[in-house]
């Protein structure tokens, strides 16, 4: 059995926190117990690279319980826990992945998981679907299909689709109403004030938090910093976007003001050189950046090295950068994503829904990829009702259901007042 973690002896502590994510994610648990019994995967080989958390391993674990043979690498180099690496490895996955990998080491753990030969691709952030493209073309023969969880993911795949580049159907995971409308906003709302915390303990209260961009991502990081007493502002490029800012109450300006009065900043965009040389010059002295989008290019780290005239870690994820002029600007986990790197990721709950979507999804390429068409696909909007009802159900809660009158009601179109 192969595989490359830190170190394989913190695998009962990684289990205990595997358990933990078990039970707070009661919807894969339920797809666990009914598809043990049928295994609706086995025959099929899965090459995944996402995020290496508690609450990965136990989508991975669940892929194996249905049948799935499953290779693993982490889709950052900042955010594979070792202790849950070691664990997945102890119990038979082949995974390579650990905290702080280089990105020659990153590619060489995809290029590992592709010794599978897998005929399904799970993905976060497109890294591994890409390597397959770019890479490994004749591989992409034998894929059935993929899937892609994340927003960043699903736009570079949508653009390669439209360049009629992708070799295989990808179902956007990320789009699915209960993995965007949850995940995405009180998953990453909760987990990047959770970075931010873990990676400074600053009083996130009174002070002038800076979100940039309000998509799913930054309306959750905004409406949580304003949950505990921050005043926001919000900057973007989107008018309708900029304009629910406003209705919520946050403060809309464009970033070259923000960059003045701003205690925290936080990168939620997807787009690359959000912050760069001309807003770290203007910034206070002690102010605080960090990112929460997928990848490390919308805080642009060489215009502040540029800058600095010393560079020294202070604490776990927090590199205080000292300017010229004598002030200091603290960068969060080098400017990679904050809620993973310097924290723990979304809280299982959320991940329970995600990961449903991830789990149906796998099932659903081994009846239907061969008869989609090599493009980016929709998840059926049934999948999420299926999934939010049992979410309530497991929460305990009820809700009504429309009579026969009502169905009738809603589709007879010659109904008036
Ligand atoms: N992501 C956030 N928290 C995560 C966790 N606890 N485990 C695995 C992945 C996790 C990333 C997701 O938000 C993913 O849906 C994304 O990148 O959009």
């Amino acid at each position: 059995m192969d595989y490359k973690v830190k170190d394989i002896n913190l695998a009962e502590q990684g289990r205990k926190k595997i358990e933990w994510a078990e039970s707070r994610m009661p919807v894969l648990m339920y797809l666990r117990e009914k598809y043990s019994k049928t295994k609706p995967l086995k025959g099929f080989k899965i090459a995944g690279c996402l995020h290496v958390t508690k609450e990965t391993a136990v989508l991975v674990e669940t892929l194996r319980a249905a049948g799935a043979e499953v290779a693993w690498s982490g889709c950052n180099p900042l955010s594979t826990q070792d202790d849950i690496a070691a664990a997945l490895a102890k119990n038979g996955v082949s995974i390579y992945a650990w905290h702080g990998m280089n990105v020659e080491e990153f590619y060489w753990a995809i290029e590992k998981t592709l010794e599978l030969n897998p005929n399904l691709t799970l993905d976060d952030g497109a890294d591994l679907i890409f390597t397959i493209h770019n890479k490994h073309p004749e591989k992409a023969e034998n894929v059935i299909g993929g899937t892609e969880e994340t927003t960043t993911g699903v736009h570079r795949l949508r653009a390669m689709a439209k360049a009629g580049k992708l070799l295989y159907p990808v179902f956007a995971v990320n789009d699915a109403e209960t993995k965007w409308d949850f995940d995405n906003v009180y998953g990453t709302g909760q987990s990047t004030i959770d970075g931010i915390i873990r990676a400074t303990n600053v009083l996130i209260a009174g002070k002038t938090v800076v979100v940039a961009g309000y998509g799913h991502c930054g309306k959750g990081v905004a409406m949580r910093a304003k949950g505990l007493g921050a005043n926001v502002i919000v900057t973007e490029v989107k008018p309708t976007a900029a304009l629910k800012a406003t209705l919520e109450g946050f403060r809309v300006m464009p970033m070259d003001e923000a960059a003045k009065l701003g205690d925290i900043f936080v990168t939620a965009t997807g787009v690359k050189d959000i912050i760069v040389k001309r807003h770290f010059e203007v910034m206070k002295d002690g102010a605080i950046v960090c990112n929460t989008g997928h990848y490390d290019c919308e805080i642009n780290i060489p215009d502040l090295e540029s800058l600095a005239v010393d560079k020294k870690e202070i604490r776990p994820n927090n590199e205080k950068y000292t300017l010229k002029d004598g002030r200091n600007i603290f960068l969060l986990a080098k400017g990679r994503l904050v809620n993973l790197a310097a924290a723990e990721g979304h809280p299982s709950e959320v991940m329970d829904m995600s990961f449903a979507n991830q789990f149906l999804a796998m099932i659903r390429l081994t009846k239907e990829g061969k008869n989609l068409e090599k493009t980016v696909h929709l998840l059926p909007e049934e999948q999420d009702q299926e999934i939010a009802g049992i979410k309530l159900e497991t929460m305990g809660f009820k809700i009504d259901k429309l009579t026969p009158e009502q169905i009738e009601y809603i589709n007879d179109y010659a109904q008036g007042t």
